[in-house]
């Protein structure tokens, strides 16, 4: 894969440990090595007893929801299922490691800063409520009374409740996220910043124009009956490692796996399964891609196009022929509506322009356009990919139109199948956590609970930044996450989030945004899925709901990490009793015994209907999702398919310029780093890094290993005045014409504006950039 040198006088030095650091990894995914790796993260946590112990308890029907995806479990779990990042996630929660008092005694918040990210979070667990103490710019402890008290009283004294944001992050439980959603909309506001803002909303927002329904229609069972599966932008490997055991099935009952991503990941390629002993001991992997496409970063929208115009093409010369066609037309004309538009848009797209913007030839596009054409049910999955662009809503609604197009919605063995992120992201929105409440929604709330909600639309994650930005909005509640490090543009929300009156983050470990304090600051400790929660009640469980619409309980059994921690929904309540006296609500209630939370939820969304009995079954129960059953919960009552206009998901690159993706690496889980590799991309003991195709780094003169600047443009190849310098060049097979770097260190290449105008989505997967030689050491700009 290396390059020789164009002009070697021109050219920096090779960084010395290059060549250690960066190795192509020639094994398959899973296999011996993702059991060293967990070995390595256990120790490394110094938790030996109690990760063990938790690792046991995953995923099993009584025991608790593991942290690391949204990826559905079996039914009836019997065994431990192992997962490499799984018990990463696990390990991490469950560590050994205290971030105390006396630590935050001995550091400043500005000397903090100055750690990585990694370091922050390694101290392990939080252990005291903590308050801000700006002269001497240290976390002190706070009793919970006092933090609540102060807190209420920020909130009450903001000019009006718009003027607060209230952050969730897909983690947090149905029963945490209800009670936080009560609470702000008592409060007076919609202002529900989310993750999924920053993740699947394209999904959210394209999906019930398309099909009526936001989310996946698929079940696990229906990968076993699916004739083919396409893989589109996602990287299941690292981000859904138990993704790998459905496809591993799918691919040994001889079903055509078809992926389209730009770069070559291991996971997608080849397996060994740590579930079967026979793979293990002879190292025998399971090929997973049966046919692995690689069009450029931004192509998507053109090679869906592509594979449509064929179909159409193809069907009309079978119904030439004197054939039935390719189309399912009792489907088309009993399901859906726009069938003739979505015709005429893809015949005026030409052959040439779909080749050029998606990077893929005629021929290849024609090859996945007929697996997909002779197979009789057909699942798409996607992921990031498809969402983080400026078009992500129209790239999902292509998808939804080729599925429409042979009737692969609401039949066994088809469907579509978001990969969401967070293991709980789906459920939150279910219970409530959107900006935009629906009718339904604030009548379920006035019924329930005697109040009048707030109608009036809030901010998503971009929007609540800017308002921060420019002084709208003075308070931010965090339930989770890391808001400041995970949206984009830390150039302009670093400095923004200094001027907030009020931050308060209920958390489970020390991130970059607790460190950027506001005139007062809190950090509220919480305990994690894996551990013990005892209200007045009893022990307690909480429910999640996974990408698949399967909804369970989830208990975790370790002894708490500090007796001082709370559990997520006793701090909402706390918090919602202490700035709403007059509560109509009766929040000691519900946290003495998570039953009465969950006859809310019931309450207030009849989809939930007999929740309480429902979640004690075994394995949880499904929820009702309409267009799986072909009820299509659209203004007409029918399907549509929506064309969308031209072929690019991002504004056109001008010559020069590469298209950048940020993406994850195998040991991290978004803004947390576990460590320094990428195992599957042959990366070791770094980040700095840039993968780029060989001839596109010889075209620029430059070689795998030299340092390089990475200076981001705007659509018409202007600088925008944001760059990182000193990156490691990487020589990849990615495809050309595009670059990839890790998240969060290419945050700061992109704009805060750079977003999907419809569904807010930033486009953190197409980012132009013009690629330099470079004097300097690696330096990310982090907005300091
Ligand atoms: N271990 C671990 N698990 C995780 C996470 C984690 O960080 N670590 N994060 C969780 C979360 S919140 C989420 S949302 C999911 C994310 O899971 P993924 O969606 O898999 O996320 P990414 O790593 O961002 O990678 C996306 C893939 O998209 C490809 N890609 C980039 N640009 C394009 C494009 O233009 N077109 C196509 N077709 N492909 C493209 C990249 O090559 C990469 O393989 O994972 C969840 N699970
Ligand atoms: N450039 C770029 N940016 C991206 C993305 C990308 O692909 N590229 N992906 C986007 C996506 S898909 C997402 S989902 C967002 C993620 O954004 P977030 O969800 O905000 O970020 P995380 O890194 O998952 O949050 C980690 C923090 O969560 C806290 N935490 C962990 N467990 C718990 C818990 O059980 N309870 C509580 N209360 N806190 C807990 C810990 O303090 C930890 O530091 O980032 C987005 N940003
Ligand atoms: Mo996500």
């Amino acid at each position: 894969m290396k390059t020789p040198p164009k002009d070697p006088g021109t050219i920096p030095a090779k960084a010395p440990e290059f060549d250690r650091s960066v190795r192509p990894y020639d094994g398959p995914a899973g296999g011996w090595d993702a059991l060293k790796a967990v070995a390595g993260a256990v120790r490394g946590q110094m938790a030996i007893p109690r990760s063990v112990g938790a690792l046991h308890r995953v995923n099993q029907p009584v025991g608790f929801d593991c942290p690391g995806c949204a990826w559905p479990d079996p039914r009836h779990t019997s065994s431990f299922e192992f997962c490499e990042n799984g018990a990463k996630a696990v390990t991490w929660e469950a560590t050994a490691k205290r971030t105390t008092p006396e630590f935050f005694a001995a550091h400043t918040l500005s000397e903090l800063w100055d750690w990585s990210d990694h370091d922050l979070e390694n101290e392990g667990r939080l252990t005291h409520p903590m308050a801000y103490d700006a002269a001497r710019d240290k976390y002190l402890p706070v009793s919970w009374d006092e933090a609540a008290a102060r807190i209420g009283a920020a909130l009450s004294a903001l000019p009006k409740p718009e003027m607060a944001e209230f952050y969730t992050s897909g983690r947090t439980s149905n029963e945490a996220a209800f009670l936080y959603q009560l609470f702000v909309r008592e409060y007076g506001c919609n202002n529900f910043p989310d993750c999924s803002n920053m993740c699947h909303e394209a999904t959210s927002t394209g999906l019930p124009e398309s099909i009526g329904v936001g989310k996946g229609t698929v079940s696990l069972e229906d990968f076993e009956h699916a004739d083919a599966v396409f893989c589109i932008g996602h990287n299941p490997g690292t981000n859904h490692p138990r993704m790998l055991a459905t496809l591993r099935g799918v691919s040994l009952r001889g079903a055509p796996i078809v992926v389209i991503n730009p770069m070559p990941e291991r996971g997608l390629e080849r397996f060994v399964s740590p579930q079967d002993p026979a793979e293990m001991l002879t190292g025998h992997a399971v090929r997973i891609a049966s046919t692995y496409f690689k069009p450029r970063i931004g192509g998507d929208l053109a090679v869906l196009k592509g594979m449509m115009k064929w179909l159409l093409e193809a069907d009309a010369a079978d119904l030439a022929d004197g054939g039935e066609g390719l189309l399912d037309r009792p489907f088309i004309a009993g399901h859906t509506r726009g069938f003739e538009a979505l015709a005429a848009d893809l015949q005026a797209s030409s052959w040439d322009a779909i080749e050029r913007h998606s990077g893929l030839s005629r021929d290849e596009i024609a090859s996945a356009a007929g697996i997909y054409a002779s197979a009789g049910r057909v699942i798409v999955c996607y992921g990031m990919g498809i969402t983080q662009h400026r078009h992500g809503t129209e790239n999902v609604q292509q998808l939804a139109n080729l599925l429409l197009l042979r009737g692969n919605i609401g039949k066994p063995g088809a469907g579509i199948c978001p990969l969401r992120g967070h293991s709980n992201v789906q459920g939150d929105r279910t219970v409530g956590i959107t900006e935009k409440p629906g009718a339904a929604l604030l009548e379920g709330i006035r019924r329930t609970y005697g109040f009048e909600p707030p109608a009036a639309h809030g901010h998503d994650a971009v929007a609540a930044v800017k308002a921060i930005a420019e002084g709208r909005s003075k308070a931010l509640v965090c339930l989770g996450g890391n808001l400041a490090v995970a949206i984009s543009d830390p150039q302009a929300t670093f400095p923004a989030m200094r001027k907030l009156e009020l931050a308060v983050h209920i958390a489970t470990k020390l991130n970059r945004s607790h460190l950027i304090p506001a005139r007062q600051a809190f950090l509220l400790p919480c305990l994690g899925r894996t551990e013990l929660d005892i209200q007045a009640g009893g022990p307690q469980s909480v429910t999640v709901e996974d990408s698949m619409s399967m909804v369970h309980a989830s208990q975790g059994r370790l002894k708490p990490a500090s007796e001082h921690l709370r559990s997520e929904p006793a701090i909402v309540a706390l918090l919602a009793r202490a700035t709403l006296p007059q509560s109509k609500v009766d929040w000691e209630g519900m946290v003495a015994d998570y039953d009465r939370i969950r006859d809310g939820i019931e309450a207030v969304f009849p989809i939930f209907a007999d929740f309480n009995a429902r979640i004690r079954m075994p394995g949880g129960f499904h929820l009702d999702n309409a267009a799986a059953r072909r009820r299509w919960n659209t203004p007409d009552g029918k399907a549509r398919f929506l064309p969308a206009p031209g072929l690019d998901e991002d504004p056109p690159a001008v010559d020069g310029l590469l298209k950048l993706a940020t993406v994850r690496s195998h040991d991290q889980y978004n803004t947390t780093i576990y460590g320094l590799d990428d195992r599957y991309r042959g990366i070791h003991g770094r980040r700095d890094v840039v993968f780029v195709n060989p001839d596109d780094l010889a075209e620029r003169g430059l070689r795998e290993g030299d340092r390089i600047d990475v200076e981001a443009c705007r659509p018409d190849g202007m600088p925008n005045g944001r760059s990182v310098r000193g990156y490691v060049a990487v020589a990849f097979g990615i495809s050309r014409g595009s670059a990839a770097m890790y998240y969060p260190e290419g945050n700061g290449l992109v704009a805060l504006d750079d977003h999907d105008p419809r569904s807010g989505t930033p486009g953190y997967k197409s980012v132009p950039v013009r690629l330099s030689a470079s004097a300097s050491a690696a330096q990310g700009d982090r907005g300091l």
